[in-house]
């Protein structure tokens, strides 16, 4: 059509020709979370990851809808001042003129896609009335919720008065389409359903509200899925609000989704609707050119926890480090849910193992996680900072008899082989004997590295097992209540780092509708323990065969006892141990070929296939 007229007659001509004229509309997709620009949990990673892909694809006419936080804007949101002439940018400039406040710009990511974030006070005042219509067009009652959920419903209504604008201006030229994210972003997605609004709409659930909460507290959750009642159960936990926000999002979206199998089933029973399509989690993986690159960063990441062991450990006993290997764990302190538990269960057992086979390698698990502390343990701190002190002293040591040796040395007549201690002046012996003296103590070295408000189930379950790090035992606990930032006095790595530098990723959860930590072992070459009852394990389980042989060891949760999969992962675990460097490094390499596969430039077509369904149930 645009091809047959003048540009000054395209705009006079459409409303009259339209109905007669097929055209190819544009496609316009707007991605709606609470997570853009406000990192929480998991679906910021996924979305995040996901941009440079979904970029390639959608190019400039592809946005994200979030909620405005100013310190956390501060990071990470750039702002178009000038207003662009852009469909979207009018749609800012008309909500600001209704008395809404909105920040448009660029989102500080790899992608740098364009972001609309809404100032969630500026329709507080209105949250009454927000309430009010929940209740009286979709029934959902958000009475007496939390600061959080009151957050959520103003956001859902600024997405849902944008979306709603947006369409009613662009609708007749573009295709748009809306992929929301969890019920934290959607309440306004029932009133766009009802009103029509001409927007092919996807939603997305990471999980379900119920789910989340049953897990953890209903012994064999899974037998009893299909028997729950949700309104019941929703009331017990005093969820309401949440549960049927999620429930109807799901219920009005052309299309439904969810990130596994595992959680398929959960939305049938919890959110009455069957999953139109299972939408995997990526990341942007990027490998090296060379295999031997992600090799030597090992190396590299493990001399740095090598470090961290010594101040640690070698002040109480000391073990060789070239037989020790590293462990670890980490996510949100979820005991059970996580998997905690379990793995705890599994070390005490592979400890005996590894005990009885009069075993000389050393296994350290770190487990990290985030837990109330009132500060770091100050004798581990002590620690740390004596071996450095000891490094320094040694260094300097180092140069003076280095620098002495050689010019006694050379300028010696005698041929005979000099007294090293000559060299070495009264300071630096001094020094050196009184920071020996301050090095080595009685005590064990602590299996908590911070002083935590209260006990947990990690540390009741270590004083239980008396996994303490006693000298004997092979399994030593470093239980680190804090996430790993580069700032960390501790390890100085960032996260990334940390992985790399250890041997394997321990993650045998109970509840994990897909679960990134696993897979972020995997691009780095770093082996992994994961479950069937996560949505990492269960899809590996479907498209690979050799998922063991190539470092992926999926512990059996669905079918086994307790006890059962316990034993199966102090197994595993103890032929890990018993394995020589030459096959470690042979597998890393195997782990590390999977990487690509869950690239996003390969998984964004699940969620492709979701749009041009929801494109297509829109205008059947
Ligand atoms: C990498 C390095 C090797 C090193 C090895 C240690 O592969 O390239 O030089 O020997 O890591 O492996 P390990 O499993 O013992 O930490
Ligand atoms: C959820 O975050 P979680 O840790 O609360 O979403 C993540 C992204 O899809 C997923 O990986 C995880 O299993 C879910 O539980």
């Amino acid at each position: 059509f645009y091809y047959f007229t003048l540009p000054e007659q395209r705009f006079n001509l459409y409303p009259i020709l339209e109905p007669f004229v097929k055209t190819t509309k544009k496609n316009v997709l707007f991605e709606i979370a609470w997570e853009i620009c406000n990192q929480v949990g998991g679906i910021y990673t996924v979305i995040r990851t996901k941009v440079p892909a979904m970029v390639e694809k959608w190019e400039e006419n592809y946005f994200l809808l979030g909620p405005y936080f100013e310190k956390k804007a501060a990071s990470e949101f750039e702002v178009i001042h000038d207003l662009d002439d852009s469909p979207a940018g009018k749609t800012v400039k008309r909500m600001r003129e209704m008395g809404y406040v909105v920040h448009y710009g660029f989102w500080l990511v790899t992608g740098k896609p364009r972001v609309i974030l809404f100032d969630l006070e500026s329709v507080a005042p209105q949250l009454d009335t927000i309430k009010f219509n929940l209740w009286e067009e979709h029934r959902i009652s958000t009475i007496n919720v939390d600061e959080l959920v009151n957050q959520t419903l103003c956001f859902g209504e600024m997405v849902r008065v944008f979306l709603k604008e947006y369409a009613e201006d662009h609708a007749k030229r573009e295709e748009i389409g809306a992929q929301f994210h969890e019920w934290m972003a959607s309440s306004g997605l029932p009133s766009l359903k009802k009103d029509g609004v001409k927007i092919a709409t996807t939603f997305t659930t990471h999980a379900t509200m119920l789910g989340r909460y049953l897990a953890q507290n209903v012994d064999g959750f899974y037998s009893k899925l299909p028997f729950f009642d949700w309104e019941q159960e929703a009331r017990n936990y005093g969820i309401v609000a949440q549960a049927s926000v999620e429930r109807q999002a799901a219920q009005s979206a052309h299309v439904l989704t969810t990130v596994s199998d595992v959680t398929a089933k959960e939305c049938e029973v919890f959110l009455g609707r069957a999953p139109d399509l299972v939408t995997p989690n990526g990341l942007n993986v990027m490998r090296f050119q060379a295999v031997h690159e992600f090799q030597n960063l090992h190396l590299k990441y493990k001399d740095r926890i090598h470090e961290f062991v010594m101040g640690h450990f070698f002040p109480s006993y000391s073990f060789d480090l070239d037989k020790t290997l590293y462990f670890f764990t980490s996510g949100r302190y979820e005991f059970s849910n996580k998997g905690y538990d379990l793995t705890l269960e599994a070390l005490a057992r592979l400890n005996w193992k590894m005990v009885q086979a009069n075993m000389d390698t050393t296994v350290v698990m770190f487990i990290v996680t985030k837990q109330p502390y009132t500060s770091i343990n100050s004798d581990v701190l002590q620690s740390r900072a004596v071996l450095n002190e000891l490094q320094e002293t040694c260094t300097a040591i180092e140069k003076e008899v280095g620098e002495k040796l050689f010019l006694a040395t050379a300028s010696g007549t005698d041929h005979k082989m000099p007294d090293l201690n000559n060299f070495v002046d009264e300071y630096w012996r001094l020094r050196l004997r009184r920071t020996i003296q301050s090095w080595k103590t009685e005590k064990l070295p602590a299996f908590v590295t911070h002083d935590l408000k209260n006990g947990d189930g990690i540390t009741e379950f270590c004083h239980k097992a008396n996994l303490v790090n006693n000298e004997r035992d092979r399994v030593k606990i470093v239980y680190h209540p804090d996430f790993i930032a580069s700032t960390n006095p501790l390890f100085g790595l960032d996260y990334g780092q940390f992985v790399r530098g250890c041997h394997l990723g321990v993650f045998p959860s109970y509840y994990e509708p897909w679960g990134y930590t696993p897979l972020e072992c995997v691009v780095r070459g770093v082996p992994t323990v994961t479950s069937d009852l996560s949505g990492f394990g269960d899809y590996i389980m479907q498209i690979m065969r050799d998922y063991e042989n190539r470092g992926i060891y999926v512990i059996n949760r669905k079918s086994q006892t307790y006890s059962q999969a316990a034993d199966q992962m102090a197994d595993l675990l103890f032929k890990f141990v018993k394995m020589q460097r030459r096959d470690r490094i042979m597998q890393r390499n195997r782990v590390e070929n999977i990487s690509e596969v869950f690239d996003w430039t390969n998984l964004r077509s699940y969620y492709d296939t979701a749009h041009d369904l929801a494109s297509k149930r829109r205008k059947p």
